[in-house]
């Protein structure tokens, strides 16, 4: 016989109906209704702890659990849990046990979740530890409410009006962090305002601090190298002279004053004329160990970009390496490295970044890019959990086989005082946050997998499909389909082979392989990237040319090196190669070339065949947004593929091959086409 309770847990979970009121996209992947006075009044939540994180998991499960009574309880002797959790069926409930309340809140989300998918709960046992200490998101924003890169409106920071009024938005935005095990965020843009750091900033930075610490959410900033300077009076602000760290030591002391619970800095020095510690003829050791001493006493911690490049002869893709691994072993312990994914500038695809490993005395992290600068901004769909997961599962080879970037980062391979990854968030103004519904899910992909690196690009998107759409099988299938096609179709139709960084001038939104400007720097030119000639085309970073390969361990740098052996996918960004040279298709790289462009407009009409029909099967609202922006996007596919083969064809002077679709634009038109987007540096 059940007990009333379990019964009453069992028709909760399984005949919950399947909501599918037309939706906005505002509530994300939260779409729970509130539980009705009745429904709450047959269940109870309790918890062992009343710190605000703790009565926030209460107050959650208490709005929103269908299920039987749960207890949260924290157990101080379970260290290993860390930020994690146990769930566990009782016999007539549930239990969530954790070390921290914030194991009780991500406890919490986790049940709510697994409602929302419609799992069975009886006889659940399972423990959960996030992969990484901090999930840090960075917001470019501006202090005057622009983005850089941002794609989805304008900051949803008002700095305005804070600190005295509060949009409803900031507690909303913690909570959807918080639901994916988001634990801290970075709120202005890397290009940082000194201003951020002035008294009358600090106060409306403790505004939003105090909305996101229930959350289990800590604020970090950026600053600019310069501010003591700029803003303190200082002289200089070389970070040897003594009153230049004297400054930041007070102005560290005001800001814990202010924010006990502050996490520390982001920096961009000496990159892309930002200041820096070079100014002075000091290193970025000198300059990130200044700023680590300052912080210290409170536990703060110094994320310092390796994202360096000066327009100098050598090859960009070297220079962070070149730059860094001589520091090896001279960065405090409070101060990690944090790297892009590649070595370029998160390009649709790129291979991993070589810095991954050849540090070996520092602690490094990950940065991706959420939002899609090189993308198809918030136009394009390309769910990016295969991109992440390429880069995290990628082997760097470093301390053997098996040495990948997800083991060297989350403190597996090497000791960390604090293991942690990033990601540039796509969240804006907008009704639906991110511009496109489906970019939602690239920053539901982007928690998921700080918290757990071994999910499965399709796991995290079955997820998010049943939270934000509908469970219903045939559906989740389908738009499952079209996400994990998305990246490879961007990739065919903007830059296959391993072609990078041909965008339009500053935007980079289209194509633009013709690119040139008199005067300007030659590593943000096409060319500089995709040296076509009569010959052929590529960048050659082996031993004859730049000599990038030699940055990798071995095997790679033998495997990339060979041209015989360089994946495809990569073979123009580590040759030049000729528009004869056969490929493993048998085709050569010219016809290859060609059918991969092709290849990705067919990608990009067949997601918008799938998507169409399930018209009936999706809100009519989300479904006519995402319908018109894929028209959008196959209109830009046909664009790239275009430009760039009738571009191309000049130095190949050779035919497009006849079987496959004919070209709809004229080159010249093409290369008149201004786009008037204002890139906020
Ligand atoms: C590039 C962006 C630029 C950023 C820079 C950075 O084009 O706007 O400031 O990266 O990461 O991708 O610092």
């Amino acid at each position: 016989m059940l007990s009333n309770k379990l019964q009453l847990f069992l028709c909760c979970i399984l005949l919950s109906p399947l909501v599918l009121a037309a939706a906005d996209g505002s509530q994300l992947w939260l779409r729970y209704d509130k539980v009705t006075a009745a429904e709450a009044g047959r269940r109870q939540i309790r918890s062992t702890s009343s710190g605000p994180v703790a009565l926030m998991a209460k107050a959650e499960l208490d709005d929103y659990w269908r299920g039987p009574a749960v207890e949260l309880v924290i157990d101080k002797k379970k260290r290993e849990y860390g930020e994690g959790y146990q769930i566990k069926w009782t016999g007539s409930g549930l239990q969530i046990l954790a070390q921290q309340d914030r194991g009780l809140l991500y406890g919490a989300y986790h049940l709510l979740r697994l409602q929302g998918e419609g799992k069975d709960l009886r006889g659940v046992d399972l423990t959960e530890i996030p992969a990484y200490d901090i999930r840090i998101l960075n917001h470019w924003d501006n202090l005057d409410g622009t983005i850089e890169r941002g794609y989805a409106g304008r900051s949803l920071w008002k700095w305005l009006e804070l600190p005295t009024q509060i949009s409803p938005r900031y507690a909303a935005y913690a909570r959807a962090n918080a639901s994916i095990g988001i634990n801290a965020v970075v709120l202005n843009n890397v290009n940082a305002s000194p201003d951020i750091l002035r008294p009358d900033y600090l106060l409306k930075v403790k505004a939003l601090a105090d909305i996101f610490r229930p959350y289990g959410i800590q604020v970090y900033l950026s600053i600019n190298f310069s501010s003591p300077k700029i803003i303190g009076g200082v002289k200089d602000s070389d970070p040897l002279n003594p009153d230049v760290s004297t400054w930041w030591k007070n102005k560290v002391k005001e800001i814990y004053r202010t924010i006990p619970d502050f996490g520390g800095f982001l920096v961009k020095a000496n990159s892309e004329g930002q200041p820096g510690p070079q100014d002075y003829g000091r290193t970025h050791a000198d300059g990130a160990n200044m700023l680590a001493d300052a912080l210290k006493p409170y536990d703060g911690l110094v994320m310092w970009r390796a994202f360096v490049y000066n327009p100098t002869t050598e090859d960009r893709a070297k220079q962070a390496y070149q730059e860094f691994v001589p520091l090896d072993g001279k960065f405090s312990e409070n101060v990690i490295i944090q790297i892009k994914n590649g070595p370029i500038d998160f390009q649709p695809r790129e291979p991993f970044n070589p810095l991954f490993g050849a540090l070996r005395k520092s602690s490094e992290m990950v940065e991706f890019q959420i939002t899609q600068e090189y993308l198809g901004f918030s136009n394009h769909l390309v769910y990016l959990a295969p991109l992440f997961k390429e880069t995290l599962d990628s082997d760097t080879y470093s301390d053997g086989k098996g040495s990948t970037i997800a083991k060297l980062t989350d403190g597996t391979l090497r000791p960390a005082k604090k293991t942690a990854i990033s990601a540039v968030a796509n969240i804006g103004e907008d009704t639906n946050w991110t511009g496109h519904h489906f970019a939602q899910a690239n920053w539901y992909a982007f928690g998921r997998l700080a918290w757990d690196h071994q999910l499965s690009s399709e796991q995290i998107a079955e997820e998010w499909i049943s939270l934000t759409f509908s469970r219903e099988e045939q559906l989740v299938h389908a738009v499952k389909e079209i996400m994990m096609t998305s990246r490879e179709a961007v990739v065919n139709y903007m830059m296959p082979l391993g072609l990078h960084h041909i965008f339009a001038f500053d935007h980079h939104y289209g194509p633009e392989p013709w690119g040139d400007r008199k005067g300007g720097r030659a590593d943000w030119m096409p060319w500089y990237y995709h040296n076509a000639d009569t010959v052929g085309m590529g960048f050659d970073r082996t031993a004859s040319g730049s000599d990038a390969v030699s940055q990798y361990f071995p095997p790679l740098d033998e495997i990339y090196g060979d041209i015989t052996s360089c994946p495809d996918s990569l073979l123009l960004w580590f040759h030049h190669v000729s528009w004869t040279h056969r490929m493993k298709s048998g085709r050569t790289m010219w016809e290859e070339l060609c059918y991969r462009y092709d290849a990705g407009v067919q990608q990009v009409r067949e997601l918008q065949k799938a998507w169409d029909r399930l018209e009936h099967q999706v809100d009519s609202q989300r479904f006519a947004a995402v319908q018109s922006k894929l028209k959008i996007q196959a209109k830009d596919a046909v664009w790239w593929k275009d430009a760039c083969l009738l571009y191309f064809k000049t130095f190949a002077r050779q035919p497009i091959p006849y079987d496959i679709e004919r070209p709809v634009h004229e080159l010249e038109d093409l290369k008149k086409i201004k786009l008037n987007l204002i890139h906020h540096n």
